[in-house]
């Protein structure tokens, strides 16, 4: 079982106290029917923001020191619509407690045809080095739409943060993260605050076994074993 550190427990935590975070029955996006639900959209008050965006931050410069680990890059790429609030609170954290200065964008779901126009708002990606953050990854559909959305403006992309991984399976039958690394910088490219390990870790440690069996019969089905 995964060790739990203190910021992941508090994001856990607070995940659950504003219902972003919740153990039942849902059919996801992927058509798989899951035991547990992360609704990062509901992480929307000020100090829920300061936990996640706190966590963004320190795994991401984590990883720029780790090796393998994330390249430098120049912008924070958050995908519309939940990525957007996300990308910009980590960007001024990145500033304010780890001396790290990038530039955020993201961008619109339907295309502005007047005005500057364009999909892309925010520091331009065209020939710099980005890194997407998004949320939640589970067969890894969204966040290969978000790389291919910096792909498509010019940008290079050298890595992504995520949420949580939910180390699931991914579209090619490998494992999600490997196989989404694999399109990006290798090994250590997509470093995550949250895996599903570490749900069922809080599980076992608050002796909820109803649920954790559940998530471990889902993760007998879905759970990547790589
Ligand atoms: P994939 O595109 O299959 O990786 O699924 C990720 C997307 O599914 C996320 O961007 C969400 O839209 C949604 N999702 C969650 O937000 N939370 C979950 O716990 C699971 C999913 C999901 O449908 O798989």
């Amino acid at each position: 079982m995964s060790t739990l550190d203190k910021y992941q427990s508090e994001l856990i935590e607070h995940g659950m106290s504003v219902g972003a975070l919740k153990f039942g029955s849902f059919v996801l996006k992927s058509g798989r029917t899951s035991p547990y639900f992360f609704n990062a959209g509901l992480l929307a008050d000020g100090p829920v923001l300061d936990t996640l965006c706190s966590a963004y931050a320190a795994t991401i410069a984590s990883a720029l020191k780790s090796s393998p680990g994330l390249p430098q890059f120049d912008v924070l790429f958050g995908p519309a619509y939940k990525g957007i609030p996300f990308a910009a609170c980590t960007a001024l954290l990145l500033h304010r407690d780890h001396g790290i200065d990038v530039g955020f964008a993201y961008d619109r779901k339907e295309a502005k045809d007047h005005g500057e126009g364009g999909v892309m708002v925010g520091a331009p990606v065209k020939g710099k080095r980005v890194l997407v953050l998004d949320d939640v990854a589970t067969a890894g559909t969204a966040i290969r739409g978000a790389i291919d959305v910096v792909k498509k403006e010019g940008g290079e992309v050298v890595g992504a943060v995520l949420l949580l991984d939910r180390q699931e399976v991914g579209k090619e039958g490998k494992s999600m993260i490997e196989e989404v690394e694999a399109v990006l910088g290798g090994k250590g490219s997509v470093p995550t605050i949250l895996k599903m390990k570490h749900l069922m870790a809080w599980l076992e440690k608050h002796g909820r076994t109803e649920e954790l069996t559940s998530m471990q019969d889902y993760w007998n089905q879905y759970g990547a074993k790589t």
